[in-house]
């Protein structure tokens, strides 16, 4: 057993007195939520950075999704992925829209658009795919489905945050897409997230909502929510973006790291990167294959003996959780169900040391070594 666990991820925090400034101008103001200075400085500076017209924040990822939703008054029943965190159904349940499960790509992992017309029923409003694990899904084939049957399309966007494909941000895909700022993510707020949407007019309609539908003091225009990010969550925002691309220069490194260490691993397979101008670099999956030494949980058992927390995302499938077995409808799910049978996540993040790196390595190209 080493001595420091290693997980599969640690979260990028910049030098403790680069933070003690903003605090003093929050304590200053004593504005601490509700759209305050902070917080309009971090929306502007988001849309530059990551290019696109309009940013509302959020308290979280979820409340994001759920209220992407609500914007566009989505209803019945939406076709999404198995394959992913089981906030994406949860915001469709907690919308009272039944998820409908499509089957995933082999080599992306991402929803198959091919599989996705034989799911629309009458009742079918939208498709909510994820960009998992940062990579981009085939937005295009998907947007064809959706003009052909008059359906919207929200991404589920919580792992994407700064990836580019050669038009620029993955974000301006399909109607809205919501991104995550929580702990475990590349850009974090604490927790936090945000809605990509078109205009402002858009916008508008989704800061009511997300502000208890007030539009003013006499004015409720809906049965909003609060999903408003704090002054303190929006401060760490502004500063996290100063070490944003020294943060995933050093992902990236890891990323080569496991390649260059895996892509030759008879057994072993790695998700191909896309075509992007741009990856974050926000996961590394591997799969185990059949002729490895050890199954895929006696490898992941393994490295946790030595300390090392990889994690199964994502195992279960979200079909097959208690939750959504009897309540969802379910396609032919046989890849999602292989990938999710043979996916482990590897320890990334910005921070983690070369010796860490090597351990996990040497682990898993000699699994029966003593
Ligand atoms: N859609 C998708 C596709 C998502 O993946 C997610 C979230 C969402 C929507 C919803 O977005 P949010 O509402 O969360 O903004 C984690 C995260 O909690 C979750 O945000 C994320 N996806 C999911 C993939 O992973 P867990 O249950 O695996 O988290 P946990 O607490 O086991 O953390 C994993 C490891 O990270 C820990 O072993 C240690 C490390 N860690 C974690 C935290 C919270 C830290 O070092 N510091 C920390 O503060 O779900």
């Amino acid at each position: 057993m080493s001595d420091k666990p290693i997980y599969v991820t640690e979260p990028y925090l910049p030098p403790l007195e680069e933070f003690i400034p903003y605090l003093e101008e929050i304590w200053d103001s004593k504005r601490l939520t509700n759209n305050g200075p902070m917080h309009q400085q971090l929306e502007d500076a988001l849309c530059e950075y990551l290019g696109v017209p309009e940013i509302a924040l959020f308290n979280n990822g979820t409340i994001a999704l759920l209220t992407a939703l609500q914007a566009l008054r989505i209803t019945g029943e939406v076709i999404t992925t198995p394959f992913s965190f089981v906030a994406t159904a949860h915001a469709l349940t907690w919308n009272g829209i039944t998820p409908v499960f499509v089957d995933i790509n082999p080599n992306t992992f991402n929803i198959d658009p091919s599989k996705i017309e034989a799911a629309i029923t009458p009742r079918t409003t939208a498709i909510m795919p994820v960009h998992c694990y940062g990579n981009p899904c085939d937005v295009k084939a998907i947007q064809e489905i959706a003009d052909k049957y008059n359906l919207k399309v929200i991404y589920d966007a919580a792992h994407a945050f700064g990836v580019q494909d050669a038009g620029g941000s993955i974000l301006r895909h399909g109607d809205l897409s919501a991104v995550s700022f929580h702990a475990t993510k590349v850009f974090n707020t604490f927790e936090g997230g945000a809605i990509i949407c078109p205009d402002k007019k858009t916008k508008q309609h989704i800061n009511n909502l997300k502000n208890f539908g007030i539009v003013d003091e006499v004015t409720i225009v809906a049965a909003g929510i609060n999903g408003k990010m704090s002054e303190v969550n929006a401060a760490f925002g502004l500063l996290q973006l100063k070490h944003i691309d020294n943060a995933l220069d050093k992902r990236k490194s890891v990323d080569n790291f496991y390649r260059d260490a895996l892509s030759k691993e008879p057994d072993i397979s790695l998700l191909q990167p896309s075509n992007l101008e741009k990856h974050n670099f926000s996961y590394f999956p591997i799969l185990i294959e059949n002729n490895y030494p050890l199954s895929r949980d006696q490898l992941y058992f393994l490295l946790k003996e030595n300390n090392i927390h990889a994690r199964r995302y994502f195992y279960p499938l979200i079909s097959d959780t208690t939750q959504y077995n009897s309540t969802s409808k379910r396609n032919h799910l046989k890849i999602s169900k292989s990938i999710s049978s043979k996916v482990i996540c590897l320890p990334i993040f910005p921070e983690i040391e070369k010796k860490s790196l090597s351990k996990i390595v040497s682990i898993i190209q000699n699994p029966l070594a003593k």
